[in-house]
């Protein structure tokens, strides 16, 4: 009997850890999500975790206890970071976000307000473990021996196995999770950081952007040129939701700053939302600045970091603008420091540049950031284009007592109160950097956007979910949760309006160089300017999978299987459920833009693209509308040459 256990010893830890960890999967999906098809997902995740305890157990440390103990609980690990990153960014993390390891220690309050106690269950199989190997395990090495052969050839077997699935399954990692479940979801997008070029599959993707390009060079008209040659002050505000605007919460304005400018010569768009996928701010960042999908499976700032962009603050640079970006925070954070020069500004105030005079939560607080920034924009050369990144308004929305100003009941406050108190401190010091530029000429030679970068409440935690809907009178869902305010402030305009258009960020650019006045040329970009646009789209990939979008009277959601008539559809505005038919066109209209945006970046053609069409406009002396069969063919050669 004893003998036995000695010989079993080895198979017997193997699987224990195996049905743990298949345990621990099964957790973190019931605090996440499951796949679609989980029945699959569990035979495949179990296969291919055999095969990694195999190799684990019997080649890589034999009788090595601890440094099986280790990697055992790595997998705990990675768990819990999915999961943790799940609930704070409703996705899952990139491979790509590794790079950005070393600032967790930054993230700790994030951290700290995630974590719940029983994610501690993910690790409490330690003692067990412990406890088994002390009872069995001491006397088991010639077990090795006897059955290597045995063992190598399992081991052939299921990596065979895993290859399969791994390399010949689909290219969406979303896909492969819905099939495969999270081993092979982390599996493919490895695969797919490391064969980092997208293959190209048919050249009516490119034809139809052609079209795309060409409707986009149809002369504007309302608004043209109104803030020309003005200073152009971008500012990204960290998680301001649309619903705060106007809002009065125990009696008290929650922005009153904001609802006051929106009344002086402003343009209020109410139905705009954000465009982001796996970057979080630096997405939003970068679909604002460039008019352009974000990367569908990483971060657009860690995946193009050098490529050629032809987006805003680079257009402004042509004509004669000085660039500058101000980020109270770590310049590494979102790849910044690499990714702004690539986007057109020629300095980046940091934290590293600027006063650490008042630090709140992740970095400088935005008074004291606001205040310098405003300093800084009336002494430089004028024009400029100011692009300020606000942060204390971040989760977990925890602000010092000294500088909470709205006054709620004496009871512990609840997360949306924590939020609103937040939103209210940044919106004040959004008043006083109004009023400093006041004080100045630069303010009337100014056009200030202002505009929220995400959602602050999600909408996967079901009691945050009956306080939102409670609070606003109506079902908080996903186009609630991604609709943030765009305000236009254009000082002397006269305008006053608010415009229900629905738009995304990706419809900044184009909206903004109407207003300057500055022709679009042959710049590739997939937004519209919303002055003049007549049917409004959005699209969205943050809390949606790719293939969603709204538009101005409905809102489709992409089923996580990727399958179309698997999704859910309903009515904007009476949130009734609709048929799925009407919803093919937009579907197919993401999926189609995303892919050839994806491709351009990719292959970075999009500058080459442009510079091409430019020579031969010059060349021809035709208006781009005229020239569709050559750039047509112009687009076909170039996708041959990169094959
Ligand atoms: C950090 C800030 C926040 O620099 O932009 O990023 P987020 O966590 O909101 O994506
Ligand atoms: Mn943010």
């Amino acid at each position: 009997m004893k003998i036995m256990t000695v010989k079993k010893y080895p198979l017997l830890l193997m699987l224990i850890m195996l049905v743990f960890t298949l345990c621990k999967i099964y957790f973190m999906y019931f605090n996440t999500f499951l796949p679609s098809n989980w029945i699959s997902a569990l035979i495949r995740t179990a296969i291919a975790l055999t095969a990694f305890y195999f190799i684990m157990n019997f080649i890589l440390f034999k009788n090595n206890f601890i440094l099986k103990l280790i990697f055992h609980e790595f997998f705990a690990l990675v768990l819990l970071s999915d999961l943790l990153y799940f609930k704070y960014f409703n996705t899952l993390p990139s491979v790509a976000e590794l790079k950005m390891l070393h600032i967790i220690p930054s993230l700790l309050d994030c951290i700290r307000e995630l974590f719940k106690p029983q994610y501690l269950i993910l690790f409490s199989d330690i003692l067990v473990l412990i406890f088994f190997h002390y009872r069995s395990g001491r006397r088991a090495e010639a077990f090795h021996k006897a059955f290597r052969f045995n063992f190598v050839v399992a081991l052939v077997l299921l990596t065979a196995i895993i290859l399969d699935s791994a390399f010949y399954g689909s290219n969406n990692s979303y896909q492969m999770y819905d099939t495969y479940g999270l081993l092979h979801f982390h599996g493919s997008q490895i695969k797919n950081t490391l064969i980092s070029k997208e293959s190209y599959h048919s050249s009516t993707v490119l034809i139809k952007s052609l079209e795309k390009t060409s409707t986009n060079n149809i002369a504007p008209q309302k608004n043209f040129g109104i803030a020309k040659g003005r200073n152009v002050i971008i500012i990204q505000v960290e998680a301001l939701q649309d619903f705060v605007i106007n809002r009065t919460y125990n009696g008290q304005e929650i922005t009153p700053n904001l609802n006051k400018l929106i009344k002086e010569d402003s343009i209020y768009f109410n139905s705009y939302y954000y465009n982001i996928a796996k970057g979080g701010t630096s997405d939003a960042e970068f679909s604002t600045l460039n008019s352009l999908y974000p990367a569908s499976d990483a971060p657009s700032y860690s995946k193009y970091p050098n490529i050629s962009l032809y987006g805003l603050p680079k257009i402004l640079k042509d004509q004669n603008y000085s660039t500058v970006a101000f980020h109270g925070f770590t310049p590494e954070f979102w790849n910044r420091a690499e990714m702004y020069p690539t986007v057109g500004f020629d300095h980046f105030l940091s934290i590293d540049k600027l006063k650490r005079d008042e630090i709140i939560g992740w970095g400088i607080s935005d008074k004291s950031m606001l205040k310098q920034a405003s300093k800084y924009i009336m002494k430089v050369k004028q024009p400029i284009c100011a692009f300020i990144v606000t942060l204390t308004c971040h989760y977990p929305y925890n602000l010092p007592t000294g500088s909470k100003k709205l006054k709620l009941p004496e009871k512990q406050s609840t997360f949306i109160e924590r939020y609103l108190q937040s939103v209210n401190y940044t919106d004040a010091a959004l008043g006083v950097f109004i009023n400093e530029l006041k004080k100045s000429s630069i303010y009337e030679n100014s056009i200030i956007a202002i505009y929220g970068d995400h959602h602050a409440i999600g909408c996967s935690d079901p009691s945050l979910v009956n306080q939102m809907t409670e609070l606003l009178g109506k079902r908080y869902d996903q186009s609630e949760m991604a609709n943030v305010p765009l305000i236009i402030n254009i000082p002397n305009s006269n305008l006053h309006e608010t415009n229900s258009i629905v738009g995304s960020q990706l419809d900044f650019m184009p909206t903004m160089l109407n207003l300057l006045g500055i022709d679009k040329g042959n710049i590739n970009f997939y937004g519209q300017d919303l002055n003049n646009a007549k049917i409004g789209f959005a699209t969205t990939q943050l809390v949606f999978t790719k293939g969603s979008f709204i538009d101005d009277e409905k809102v489709f959601l992409m089923s996580s299987d990727g399958v179309f008539e698997n999704g859910t559809a309903w009515d904007r505005l009476t949130k009734a459920s609709i048929g799925l038919e009407e919803c093919r066109a937009g579907y197919e209209k993401v999926i189609k833009e995303n892919e050839e945006c994806s491709y351009l970046l990719s292959n970075n053609l999009l500058l080459e693209y442009a510079l091409e069409t430019d020579k031969e406009i010059i060349d021809n002396d035709l208006p781009a509308q005229t020239n569709i069969m050559q750039r047509f063919a112009q687009l076909i050669t170039l996708a041959l040459k990169t094959h």
